[in-house]
């Protein structure tokens, strides 16, 4: 075993003592016990500005081809609205987030890098990006996290989650800009706030889903709601 010896450090802190070097693992149970808030955030449409870094690439590389203006996009698929524009602007579009520095060029979208520092900040809570990556992984894996280390810090890659199934990940709050997340299980921990984007800002307002509506908007208030 690695772990030669351990001392407890108050509440849920256990200091691991290794012959180099000590680690100090944060082992507080989730707010499922009424301890600490557990936030998921996504990356990108909420974090990482995707569609404005999208529409930049695409106009650059195909200046002559029609585009979709921003307050003109509708549904979480880019390339399946290019498609419907002309079949052959579907396999265009996915070339731009394929192509090599497409995820690491991509602007933070306003006040999120710095709301998620403050909340990482607060007291009993827990931040993790929680995003996917596209399934061909030459470049986005890795630029995800050098995204992540740019603009929020080498620590910070300790809370990067990388799935294509959200749904397995345990968590008080997932904000996240799809509307339909969905996977292998039917009922997440999270709840889902919608994070609101331009492809999804005409859908009509569910009774049952909040949203919020940018990162001006009240995050706090949001996380204070699941606090016990
Ligand atoms: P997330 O924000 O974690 O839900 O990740 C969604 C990913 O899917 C993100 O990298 C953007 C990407 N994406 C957006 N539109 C399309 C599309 O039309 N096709 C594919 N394959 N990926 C898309
Ligand atoms: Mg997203």
């Amino acid at each position: 075993m690695l772990v030669s010896t351990t001392r407890l450090l108050g509440r849920g802190r256990i200091l691991l003592r290794y012959p180099f070097k000590r680690i100090c693992i944060n082992m507080s149970s989730s707010s499922t016990s009424g301890k600490r808030l557990r936030v998921l955030v996504d990356m990108d449409g909420v974090l990482a500005d995707f569609e404005g870094g999208f529409l930049n690439k695409y106009r650059a590389r195909y200046p002559e081809e029609p585009y979709i203006a921003l307050e003109d996009r509708r549904g979480f698929w880019v390339s399946a609205q290019y498609g419907q524009l002309r079949s052959d602007l579907c396999a265009k579009a996915i070339s731009i987030w394929e192509s090599k520095d497409f995820f690491i060029d991509l602007e933070p979208l306003p006040g999120g890098v710095e709301a998620v520092k403050e909340m990482a900040k607060m007291d009993d809570t827990d931040v993790f990006i929680c995003t996917s990556p596209i399934k061909n992984y030459r470049h986005c894996p890795h630029e995800k996290y050098a995204w992540v280390e740019k603009h929020l810090g080498y620590d910070f890659l300790e809370q990067v989650i990388l799935t294509r199934d959200k749904t397995l990940v345990t968590g008080d709050l997932l904000i996240d800009d799809k509307p339909d997340i969905l996977g292998v299980e039917p009922k997440p921990t999270w709840e889902h706030i919608l994070f609101t984007a331009c492809h999804n800002k005409h859908l009509p307002v569910s009774s049952s889903q909040r949203r919020l509506l940018s990162w001006s908007d009240d995050w706090r208030a949001i996380l204070d709601s699941k606090r016990q």
